[in-house]
């Protein structure tokens, strides 16, 4: 490996985030994290992202000492609170959030937030920019984030930007409501290689771009498209992100989780575990599932004191007002069902409204009979398959909504619910505490070959070497029949910084897995 082929990763959060009025960090949670610290090896040099606080020079002091000792090191963007309140709050999770995961009438729609976003994202940019030499391959992750290698591009940088959107991308009828419809559609395009969590994904952007745009052209290249709108031309592709199989197999097997799994199923003696976890949001479906285990109780009265709900909360977005509204309506439904049901030495749903250690999470995957992971809608849903891998018993049945891009890959051992659908989720929720033993072990071993084989370094691995395809691609395609990707960059000078362009080969502790 070439030591000037550095990977720098661009993220809306670090891998750690500072804690509020004290000069500490924290852990960042959260899916897209879960995924990528796994991944780091010696070709990433750098991880650009906000430290989740505004500039005191203590923090800066602080993270750049921890940085030292990293495997890469952290260059942070620090936003004030009122970039924050229109790019992160406003426009990334008002709008962009809700309206991906198809909810256009939870968007607010708000200039002054679309225009933080786009400072935002320059300021992320002038980030990348000082860190960046000329033949890094630069990664942007997610949707807080779109517009960075416009903003890139129009510095005169022509290394290879790839993206990953972690989240659904919509159908044409719900993105066209978005004002800033074109300019996103644009600034993507400005990517070399638009990468989505599922074919379906995909096929929305092609089908969006299609709609909004002009002049757009679709050629198949291999895995992945060519997709050109006039002046602008990237490749896409789907590629479903995955979990560390066997790290989630290797500690599950281990003595502390073994344990920690009993202990768990000694304290719901007789009771069969139905399990949710999920960050407080709206799109998790967390309500409806809560309506659906009462249904299920309504409906099966033998099974009240026979079956417990286990449902873990992780505190998220608390400072937007709707996750509280939904913080307070789980509650509410909670204690109205344990209200109504609970008898002497049985509650029907175990709450914790906290982030749990990761021992103890594996644990609970263990301890589950059924994981029920039930979101409205859901770009991949790591929860499903960190559940599968942690079944080193092939036992355990998972109800998954249909609406979560794991559904593409795990329908071969899944129970596929319709999350709205609350009666049929019962039904299906009983069907899964009664399967006999043996299609619960044919279901389970045939989801967890499927996450072992396509686990998050084969992700990573797929990724970037469509990025290099990508960018071999536009060498070979004649000039005349390319428009440049980049307003004002000419493929020559495009051609000449990818010439004798290599990635670096994944290091040895991600080919070793
Ligand atoms: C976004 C997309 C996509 C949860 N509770 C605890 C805990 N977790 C971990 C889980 C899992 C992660 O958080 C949640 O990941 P998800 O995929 O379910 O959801 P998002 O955060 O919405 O992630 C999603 C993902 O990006 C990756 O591309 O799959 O569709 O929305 O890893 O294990 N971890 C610990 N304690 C908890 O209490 N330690």
């Amino acid at each position: 490996m070439k030591a000037e082929h550095r990977l720098i990763v661009v993220s809306n959060r670090l891998p750690i985030t500072a804690v509020e009025t004290t000069p500490q960090f924290q852990p960042s949670s959260g899916g897209l994290i879960s995924a990528l610290v796994p991944l780091r090896d010696d070709s990433w040099a750098c991880w650009v992202g906000s430290a989740g606080a505004p500039y005191e020079p203590k923090l800066a002091e602080l993270l750049d000492e921890w940085s030292s000792t990293q495997p890469c090191s952290f260059a942070p963007v620090f936003l004030t609170a009122a970039e924050r309140a229109s790019f992160y709050l406003g426009f990334s999770n008002g709008v962009i959030w809700p309206l991906f995961h198809g909810l256009p009438s939870r968007c607010q729609f708000e200039t002054t937030y679309w225009e933080g976003y786009c400072n935002a994202n320059k300021k992320f940019a002038d980030a990348v920019e000082q860190v960046c030499r000329p033949d890094d391959f630069i990664w942007v992750h997610d949707y807080h984030l779109m517009m960075v290698a416009q903003g890139l591009r129009s510095r005169g940088l022509s290394n290879p930007i790839a993206y990953f959107q972690h989240i659904p991308f919509p159908s044409p009828d719900i993105f066209e409501t978005l004002p800033w419809r074109n300019e996103v559609l644009r600034a993507l395009l400005c990517f070399n290689l638009v990468g989505f969590q599922t074919v379906r994904d995909r096929c929305n952007f092609v089908a969006c771009l299609r709609r909004c745009l002009s002049q757009v052209r679709v050629r198949p290249m291999g895995e992945t498209l060519l997709v050109r709108a006039g002046e602008h031309c990237a490749h896409t592709g789907a590629y479903p992100i995955g979990v560390d199989y066997e790290e989630f197999a290797r500690d599950a097997a281990g003595p502390t989780i073994s344990s920690g799994s009993r202990a768990i199923q000694n304290q719901f003696p007789d009771t069969q575990i139905v399990l949710g976890i999920d960050r407080l949001d709206y799109t998790k479906g967390i309500p409806e599932r809560l309506i659906a285990f009462e249904k299920l109780l309504i409906a099966r009265p033998e099974l009240r004191g026979r079956v417990n709900m286990v449902q873990i909360v992780v505190p998220s977005r608390e400072e937007i007002p709707e996750y509280n509204q939904l913080r307070l309506r789980i509650e509410t439904l909670i204690s109205k069902i344990n209200g109504q049901y609970s008898k002497p030495g049985w509650v029907p749903i175990h709450y914790f409204y906290r982030a749990i250690s990761r021992n103890e999470l594996i644990a609970f995957y263990r301890a589950a009979h059924v994981a029920l992971v039930t979101p409205l809608k859901d770009g991949m849903n790591l929860v499903a398959k960190e559940f599968c891998a942690s079944r080193i018993d092939n036992r355990g049945v998972l109800v998954l909504s249909e609406f979560a891009g794991a559904a593409e890959e795990l329908r071969c051992g899944a129970l596929l619910v319709n999350p709205h659908d609350t009666e049929t989720v019962a039904r299906v929720v009983d069907l899964a505490l009664s399967m006999d033993e043996s299609e619960e072990c044919t279901r389970m071993k045939s989801m967890r070959s499927q996450i072992r084989a396509h686990d998050v370094f084969h992700w990573y691995r797929s990724f970037r070497a469509a990025t290099e395809e990508s960018v071999l691609t536009m060498e070979e395609t004649p000039i005349r029949s390319l428009p440049s990707p980049v307003p004002g960059v000419s493929h020559v000078r495009l051609r000449r910084a990818f010439a004798g362009f290599q990635f670096p080969a994944p290091g040895p502790g991600v080919e070793g897995r």
